[in-house]
């Protein structure tokens, strides 16, 4: 019988058993933690939310995380799991997470493409899946749209391709794929709360600030700098690991349709990718005995942006 207790943080797991884990976090943990259904997969999965923070009467700030928009990237979802059984073991004790727990509410998405996800654990062949699994459009063969190329942020301009085929294909229209509609739902919803979006993506070994857009920077692009240079710095600090900090164009190529740069231009002042290990010798199948030390690390990184916004 898996319990919470000996539930395996250093070993990859199929949707199934991230789902039966969501629901022994909110039942060993009911006075900080619930869960929330806010929308449906292209195949009628239920999208779920963990929301971890303890209860207040003042209106409380948000802090965003989501794993698994891309299917294959199968330390992202890893991470979100490590992330949410880290503050739970640590808050009752740490002062300082206790007042953040006191302060604001955590909504991590443990996996947001649950129907690629489940379709790369299906067989070896569909292990490298990136896209969400919706039916291919008129004139063309191929399933799937990239989520990340999918949002409302310069839909469809750079960095994209309009080709079903590709691997950067950014759907048949802005918001085509319900997963994307559902974080845009939601996040709207409570968007003068969210003082921080972080999604989790792999690899890399980057945090990317917004605009993936050329030639635009955010109005507070220098303190995002900041604040990114200050997250590798304790990432470093744990196992050594080089993490390189800038915009996508900066650092890589350009893109459009990020769920990154869409909460930054909603107005969410904080909005960070992080793509964690490797830099390619394992790449997508980042062995096991990787997701400690990459989760030990990142967690640091996550939380030395976390300790910044909250005390801002
Ligand atoms: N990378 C992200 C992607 O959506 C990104 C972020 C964009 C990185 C542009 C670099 C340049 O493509 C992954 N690995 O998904
Ligand atoms: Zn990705």
């Amino acid at each position: 019988l898996v319990t919470l207790e000996n539930y395996d943080y250093t070993k990859y797991h199929p949707m199934e058993e991230i789902t039966s884990w969501m629901v022994m976090v909110v039942k060993e943990n009911p006075e900080v933690a619930s869960s929330m259904v806010y929308g449906n997969t292209f195949e009628g999965k239920n999208i779920s939310v963990l929301k971890i923070g303890l209860n207040s009467t003042k209106s409380k700030k948000v802090i965003w995380m989501d794993c698994g928009i891309h299917a294959r990237e199968w330390i992202s979802p890893a991470f979100c799991q490590w992330f949410v059984k880290e503050i739970l073991r640590t808050y009752k004790t740490d002062e300082k997470m206790n007042t953040i727990l006191q302060n604001l509410d955590f909504y991590v998405t443990p996996v947001l493409n649950i129907d690629g996800y489940t379709y790369t654990w299906h067989n070896e062949s569909s292990r490298l899946w990136r896209k969400s699994r919706s039916t291919p459009p008129k004139d063309c063969s191929c399933y799937g749209a990239d989520l990340n190329r999918n949002f409302n942020a310069n839909w469809g301009m750079i960095g994209v391709s309009r080709n079903c085929c590709e691997e950067i294909y950014c759907g048949s229209g802005v918001l085509s794929e319900k997963e994307a509609q559902a974080v845009t739902t939601l996040v709207e919803s409570m968007k003068d709360r969210v003082i921080c979006f972080l999604t989790i993506h792999s690899y890399g070994q980057l945090i990317l600030v917004p605009y993936g857009y050329p030639e635009v920077s955010a109005p507070n692009y220098e303190e995002l700098m900041q604040v990114g240079l200050e997250a590798a710095e304790a990432i470093k600090s744990v196992h050594g690991t080089d993490y390189t900090v800038g915009s996508p164009p900066d650092v890589l190529y350009a893109n459009s349709g990020s769920s990154r740069d869409w909460a930054r231009l909603i107005g969410i002042p904080f909005s960070f990718t992080f793509e964690l290990r490797d830099k390619g010798d394992f790449g997508f199948t980042l062995p096991e005995n990787q997701i400690q030390p990459t989760c030990e690390e990142a967690y640091a990184g996550a939380c030395s942006i976390i300790t910044y916004v909250h005390d801002k």
